[in-house]
């Protein structure tokens, strides 16, 4: 068949392309180094991917590139699976053993003149390195070089890896329902931005919204609600299967939140047995938070909450279950305690490390759970004497649902008003006398009480998330507000490209 259509003789024009510097991308997050020899490599109708064979996932990555160069160039670049011919215009994803990419998501990128070679050990390395790659292709093609158009790829040389493994942002989808495209639509940003990690906070007081086949009133009448009167709504199973899977596909793991024993009001209305506050319940369209709690003292609460976190747990492939304990303001102290180590067993029995709200550290727990640092800076140094890690979104620096100033249209402000500069300059590895060996990462949480659609959460996550992951994937050495601010400003075209409606912050020019 005559599928050589990039043969290399067609090709075999020396085009005169532009002085470069990769120093000056836009890149997001900052690459630990970037050496740069300012020529330039063409893209072009001509360019080829080719990927390592045998090599899992490696296909998938350079399909992955192709369709987001698409988007970004329309031009359709063949992805090759076999050996690499020796010729111009390509770029290779390569499977490399080096000893300098063994660090899980190290990546590193040659490009020269001739050609593009993305190497690192694993797909995940890899996929993460193609995000390098889909920012570094200029937004605007030279049209004047050749009779067909060219975006100039600056060459030189880029070693990567992020300062923190676990690098986060949550959506709220209890206070308020997102559709699965909605939440895909999230998970290709976060990706974009090299985020590994997706955390879905389930249910509250105002929703449960996944699927347990063997207590179905959870969403038939706990999922029939949400804040302010809206409709409610809840995924299948398979719904929740499909956004694990979109995730998995760009390396990003779903940890999934049940919220309990307080912000239980949703379950309780659906199996009032589970209720321990001693009140009739209600559905509840609020928002105001504690009032509810689970009867912490009943053997069948238990065996409920092991049928939740073990079909849950069936369809979640990451390694963490998050169990909430925040907030738990009507349960007695004593018998919060034994609630959470009671459910840690059953996180435990399905395989899986829990993750909770800064609180639980209150009970004897695992060193190898997990606190997630919301408020209590005493939670914090309990989790540390504990060994525990830590994973950071101190409310006052990274909640994305705090209003950016008292003029934002959504929002909350009872821990801080963030802009867009404080949301970013801050030092997690030196934040409140937390040391830094017990830092997994860091998570950017969005609390749904004031949004009521994508649109207004795209307004408070952007441009404050594309901070954070900065915060969590460069050195401190490579983070700087001036020469950030000037690199989130370019990124308008893409946030426009991906219909993005982020908050056009003052304190940055938009390109
Ligand atoms: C506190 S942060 C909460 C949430 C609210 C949020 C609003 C945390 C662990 N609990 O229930 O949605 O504030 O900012």
């Amino acid at each position: 068949t005559a599928t050589f259509s990039c043969e290399p003789e067609k090709k075999k024009r020396v085009l005169n392309l532009p002085k470069t510097d990769l120093a000056k991308g836009d890149l997001i997050p900052m690459p630990q180094k970037i050496l740069a020899t300012e020529k330039a490599f063409a893209l072009d109708q001509f360019t080829a991917i080719y990927t390592s064979e045998n090599a899992v996932g490696f296909p998938e990555a350079g399909k992955f590139l192709a369709k987001s160069i698409k988007a970004k160039t329309d031009l359709d670049i063949p992805v090759n699976v076999e050996e690499v011919p020796s010729r111009e215009g390509i770029i290779y994803i390569n499977q490399s053993d080096s000893l300098e990419l063994d660090i899980p998501e190290a990546y590193q990128l040659y490009i020269t003149p001739d050609s593009v070679i993305l190497n690192s050990n694993t797909a995940q390395g890899a996929f993460r390195g193609i995000q390098t790659l889909r920012q570094i292709i200029p937004e605007v093609s030279l049209d004047t070089i050749a009779d067909y158009k060219v975006w100039p790829i600056p060459t030189g040389k880029i070693t990567d890896s992020p300062v923190f493994a676990y690098r986060g942002s949550m959506l709220d989808v209890a206070r308020h329902v997102f559709s699965v495209d909605e939440v895909k639509k999230y998970i290709d940003l976060l990706a974009y931005y090299k985020y590994n990690v997706l955390h879905l906070h389930l249910t509250d007081d105002q929703g449960w919204r996944i699927e347990i086949k063997s207590w179905p009133k959870l969403t038939e009448i706990g999922g029939s609600t949400e804040v302010g009167g809206e409709k409610g709504g809840f995924f299948t199973q398979e719904q929740y299967k499909d956004i694990v899977a979109y995730a998995a596909e760009r390396y990003i793991t779903i940890v999934p939140e049940v919220d309990m024993p307080g912000h239980t009001n949703a379950a309780s209305v659906s199996y009032p047995f589970l209720n321990g506050n001693g009140k009739k319940v209600e559905l509840y369209e609020g928002t105001h938070v504690g009032f509810s709690t689970f009867d912490t003292r009943k053997d069948t609460v238990y065996a409920f909450i092991d049928d939740v976190v073990r079909e849950i747990s069936e369809m979640t492939p990451g390694p963490y279950f998050h169990i909430g304990g925040d907030e738990s303001h009507v349960t007695k102290k004593k018998d919060y305690i034994y609630f959470v180590e009671k459910v840690e067993k059953i996180v435990h029995k399905y395989g899986k490390t829990m993750i909770g709200w800064d609180e639980v550290v209150t009970a004897d727990i695992d060193s190898k759970s997990i606190a997630q640092f919301w408020s209590s800076k005493k939670n914090a140094d309990l989790a540390v004497k504990k060994g525990m890690k830590i994973i950071m979104s101190p409310a006052k620096k990274a909640y994305l649902d705090m209003q950016y100033d008292s003029l934002s249209k959504h929002g909350l402000h009872w821990a801080a008003f963030i802009p867009t500069d404080t949301a970013y300059i801050w030092t997690p590895e030196k934040y409140e006398g937390i040391p830094v060996e017990n830092i997994l990462g860091i998570e950017a949480p969005l609390w749904s009480e004031t949004v009521s659609d994508i649109g207004e959460a795209e307004y408070l996550a952007f441009p404050r998330a594309i901070g954070y992951a900065e915060l969590s994937w460069s050195t401190p050495e490579n983070r700087n507000w001036e020469n950030y601010k000037i690199r989130l400003g370019n990124q308008a075209p893409f946030l426009d490209r991906m219909n993005v409606k982020y908050y056009p912050s003052p304190l940055i020019d938009w390109k």
